[in-house]
């Protein structure tokens, strides 16, 4: 029989009251500034650097073309060291600037890039390491910027999961030469589509803004190839709002986390991960683990009664980046390479988790898990 239960998706945007989108609109009709630059978009980076405790932000039009900026920003050539275990948008920006990618294994507790395995994969062409903070759980930075120094390597961070999130109070966001954000509808901050890049001069903020808008400085020289990934007026006021409900988004999903972990914390074969210590998270994903022996059914299976019962999670990530078509072929991608990567891809699951996700709801995703 059909299940006629609501569906659960793994994630939901939430959005502002419309009422509260109307002046925006109102405003941007009477000052006919769509994009480039418009009073908005400056609003919204300054809050934002204020709220994220970051100096220097540059918004972009999404989290791709902000990677892919960022390594031009750099001029980012040859290998770089990166992590299988992410959103095949990482590894894209490398190919969109003709770096080749090698693939260095993640560490089992938190999924990040392991530090203790990126010695070994230097080359005399390595000229950067590109690390994700996966779910928004940071890396290990102090261990990556030793071995960035050792060799004179750039730390670029993909911090699409890691908006909001502080170590012992201060920015993720301010480790590394860069970092780079996703403001994608499916994130904890959403301009509905759109990214950002931190970085740490004035200097490397102008030439970024630069390179969003084709290169442009000043009128009529245009310096550098660059590329248009400005983000509009209308998506910095949806940003401009959702800003004012953020930490009343973080604090729901701060509850609806600890929901889950009370309830799946007896399960045998389910792991998920703890809260960091000296970590303000953006609890932006809640991945499990499921050992198919311990828990006795593989995570496909569940996944598979996830859905038959109207209920979505995702196997983010699932296929590895190194799996995929155009990456499959390296030889940093053999599995042989990336032993945990290829087991956490096989276990792993990401369950729902949005603002308006209710306690029923999370009842019901638990039940099919207990
Ligand atoms: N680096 C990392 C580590 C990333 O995770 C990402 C993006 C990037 C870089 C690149 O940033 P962007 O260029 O995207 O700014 C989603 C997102 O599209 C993607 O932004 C995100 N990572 C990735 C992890 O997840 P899909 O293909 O899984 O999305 P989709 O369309 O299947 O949506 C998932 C669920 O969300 C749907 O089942 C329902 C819900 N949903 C989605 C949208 C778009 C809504 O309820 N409303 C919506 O408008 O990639």
């Amino acid at each position: 029989m059909k299940n006629t239960e609501k569906p659960i998706t793994v994630t939901q945007p939430c959005l502002p009251p419309l009422e509260e989108f109307l002046p925006y609109l109102e405003e941007i009709w009477d000052n006919k500034w769509l994009t480039n630059n418009g009073p908005l978009h400056q609003q919204l980076e300054q809050q934002l650097a204020e709220y994220l405790g970051v100096k220097y932000i540059s918004l972009f039009s999404n989290g791709t073309l902000a990677l892919i900026s960022a390594l031009q920003a750099l001029n980012i050539q040859g290998e770089v060291i990166t992590t299988p275990f992410s959103f095949v948008a990482t590894t894209h920006s490398l190919w969109w600037n003709k770096i080749t990618p090698v693939f260095v294994d993640i560490e089992p507790e938190y999924m990040n890039l392991d530090p203790a395995k990126i010695e070994a994969a230097i080359t005399a062409k390595t000229t950067a390491i590109m690390p994700v903070h996966v779910y928004g759980n940071p890396c290990q930075v102090d261990e990556i910027q030793r071995i960035a120094d050792k060799y004179s390597l750039k730390v670029i961070y993909d911090a699409a999961h890691a908006f909001g999130v502080k170590k012992d109070g201060n920015s993720i966001l301010n480790f590394g030469d860069m970092s780079v954000l996703s403001f994608h509808a499916t994130k904890v901050f959403s301009t509905i589509e759109g990214g950002a890049i931190i970085c740490h001069s004035q200097e490397m903020k102008h030439h970024i803004d630069n390179l969003k808008n084709f290169g442009f400085r000043g009128e009529t020289v245009v310096e550098e190839p660059g590329i248009n990934a400005k983000l509009n007026e209308l998506q910095a006021a949806y940003g401009l709002l959702q800003l004012k409900y953020i930490d009343a988004f973080i604090a729901k999903r701060k509850v609806i986390t600890e929901n889950y972990q009370n309830s799946l914390k007896n399960v045998k074969g389910i792991r998920f991960i703890s809260d960091m210590e000296g970590i303000n998270h953006g609890y932006s994903y809640f991945p499990i683990l499921i050992d198919e022996v311990d828990y006795g059914l593989s995570r496909d299976s569940l996944y598979e009664r996830f859905k038959e019962n109207n209920i979505f999670p995702r196997r983010y990530f699932y296929p590895l980046i190194s799996d995929f078509e155009p990456y499959r072929t390296l030889p940093s991608s053999l599995s042989a390479n990336l032993p945990i990567s290829t087991m956490i891809a096989k276990q792993v699951l990401c369950l729902p988790i949005y603002v308006e996700l209710s306690d029923m709801d999370i009842d019901r995703i638990c039940s099919f898990i207990l």
